[in-house]
């Protein structure tokens, strides 16, 4: 069997990771396609999702407070090296399942799994060759020309620590009018209507700072277009399936920004 293709979906607190791990869970499983789903946010509080495989089982953030007598950021950065010690013990559970796609929710705090070592041992731990990560776009922040520069760049140091594969996605699309979706995505595929919302925006550009940023987002600009999802209305599902599918075979440049197709 074709080894399983690992995403690992991360980006600002509050941005949608976990609901839409789930509803692309949801939405494979309609399509009968075997997956498995990890939560590695050993702070997740128990709520309606049900991952496969669960950190909490070896590290919990209550726990590790009061083991260690730290708050919750100090037990958050403690559980992210601990995390790493028992990712041998995830993998072996992993490894019980029969999976063509494996989705991890990373932890809210994107901090920890962007910029803490740990975190590369672990997705080099659980990841084969098949294996991307998923950026997700928050509306409230993306909706901005300059929150969707900030992201981006976000996104981009992601991608530089990890090596992986990119892709970056809207979530929540259903909070945004078809005018503000249209030009978010017009941001992602095109480097100068975003340069000149950011010019519009901010009153008093500094102008060097906005050049400098406009020469980077165009570099980047092949790997920047946004598949927009909703989780809440399970839209976008299948665009993103197919984007994956052709990063995983091999065309990670041919990301689209097709428009939601509201057939599902
Ligand atoms: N309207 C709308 N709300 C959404 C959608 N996806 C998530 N939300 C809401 O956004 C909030 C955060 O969603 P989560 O899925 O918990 O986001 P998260 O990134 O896992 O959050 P943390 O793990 O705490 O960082 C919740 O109130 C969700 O109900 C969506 O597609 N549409
Ligand atoms: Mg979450």
């Amino acid at each position: 069997m074709e080894e399983p293709g690992t995403i690992y979906f991360t980006g600002t607190a509050g941005a949608g990771k976990t609901s839409l791990v789930q509803a692309f869970q949801g939405w494979l499983d309609t399509q009968s396609i075997d997956v498995v789903t990890v939560n590695l946010d050993p702070g997740s509080e128990a709520g309606s999702f049900e991952p496969d495989v669960d950190i909490r089982d070896w590290v919990r953030l209550p726990q590790v407070m009061q083991e260690y007598g730290l708050g919750p950021n100090g037990a958050q950065v403690a559980a992210a090296d601990m995390i790493a010690l028992k990712i041998f013990e995830v993998k072996q559970s992993l490894d019980g399942y029969r999976a063509q796609y494996i989705l991890v929710d990373t932890p809210g705090q994107f901090e920890l799994f962007a910029f803490r070592e740990s975190s590369k041992a672990i997705v080099d731990a659980l990841s084969g060759d098949r294996s991307l990560i998923a950026f997700l776009f928050d509306p409230a922040l993306a909706r901005k020309a300059s929150g969707f520069v900030s992201l981006r760049m976000l996104s981009a140091t992601v991608e530089f620590r990890f090596r992986l594969p990119m892709l970056n996605l809207l979530t929540k699309s259903d909070v945004l009018t078809p005018g503000q979706l249209e030009e978010i995505l017009s941001w992602g595929d095109n480097p100068m209507t975003l340069y000149e919302a950011v010019g519009q925006e901010l009153p008093t550009p500094d102008v060097q700072l906005s050049t400098e940023l406009f020469r980077a987002m165009e570099t980047m600009a092949p790997q920047t277009a946004l598949v927009p999802t909703s989780a809440t209305e399970q839209k976008g599902l299948n665009v993103l399936y197919e984007a994956v599918e052709r990063i995983f075979s091999g065309g990670a440049d041919e990301e689209t920004t097709e428009p939601i197709d509201d057939s599902e």
